[in-house]
């Protein structure tokens, strides 16, 4: 399976013109009215904002043929905990390379399938000239030279783009695009390196960011205990009905397990 063996796999035209035209109208009205712009913290990123911000994501979290496509995967019960929306603004630099997984001391870390999975969906058709993603296909699972120099994949310095010399900002011989169809939808495991080019057009690329666990109960108690203190809250304004499609899909941790602190790549004890 592609997921499983490079990381990464695209699944075309899973959001319907209507559905997607909604979702672009809320994020123009989301962006229009929190007019403080791009935050210099953020260059390389560009506007964040939770996907608890409206309650049409909630359709979006839900969406039945997305969640098709994970369960003909073998997902049959995946959870949801958290969703971003990203918008890179016009001429804006590269997303650095990083990976998203946060529990590599756990003994699940290197398995085969993944603990977490992103959801993207592009709400732009993406390029390389628009900023499209480009991931490292197999380093979910194998070490790259990458791992050696990016450091903290979230620090400061690289959000606010301050050095774009550092190897983290740059192309890689084994980098792969991923340019899509707006609407299309991009499943990658957590652990990918995976990237962003810079926004050379004069528009702006959002893409919206779902975190997905496929396979909640599979997963050790301490790594639930993390998933579930990242769970965004849902507000207490949503109508019930998004309400009750988000709380369906979260997870649920009852046990005293530690979470684990958020830590850095470590190279799998198992192939040194
Ligand atoms: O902005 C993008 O294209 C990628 C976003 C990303 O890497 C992420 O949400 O983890």
């Amino acid at each position: 399976m592609r997921l499983i063996n490079d990381g990464y796999c695209v699944f075309e035209d899973i959001l319907t013109r209507p559905f997607l035209s909604r979702l672009c109208d809320v994020v123009a009205r989301l962006q229009q009215s929190d007019s403080s712009g791009p935050s210099a913290a953020h260059r390389a990123q560009g506007e964040m904002r939770s996907a608890m911000a409206d309650p049409l994501f909630a359709d979006l979290i839900s969406w039945s043929p997305a969640l098709d496509r994970l369960s003909s995967m073998g997902f049959q019960n995946p959870t949801y905990t958290d969703g971003y929306i990203i918008s890179k603004p016009p001429k804006s630099p590269q997303l650095f390379w990083h990976y998203d997984w946060f529990a590599w001391q756990d003994p699940g870390a290197y398995d085969a399938a993944p603990q977490q999975v992103f959801l993207m969906y592009y709400l732009t058709d993406t390029s390389v000239t628009n900023g499209c993603l480009r991931v490292i296909p197999g380093s979910h699972q194998h070490h790259n030279v990458l791992h050696e120099h990016i450091g903290n994949p979230h620090s400061g310095m690289l959000s606010r783009a301050e050095d774009l010399d550092q190897l983290a900002f740059s192309m890689r011989p084994d980098e792969v695009d991923v340019p899509v169809r707006a609407g299309d939808l991009v499943i990658g495991d957590s652990r990918l390196l995976h990237a962003a080019h810079a926004n050379k057009s004069s528009e702006w690329r959002t893409v919206i960011t779902l975190w997905f666990q496929p396979n909640y109960a599979s997963l050790s108690d301490r790594v639930k205990a993390q998933m579930v203190q990242k769970i965004q809250t849902i507000p207490t304004d949503w109508p019930i009905e998004a309400t009750t499609l988000v709380k369906a899909l979260h997870p649920t941790y009852k046990g005293n397990a530690k979470p684990y602190v958020r830590d850095l790549y470590r190279k799998n004890p198992a192939t040194n």
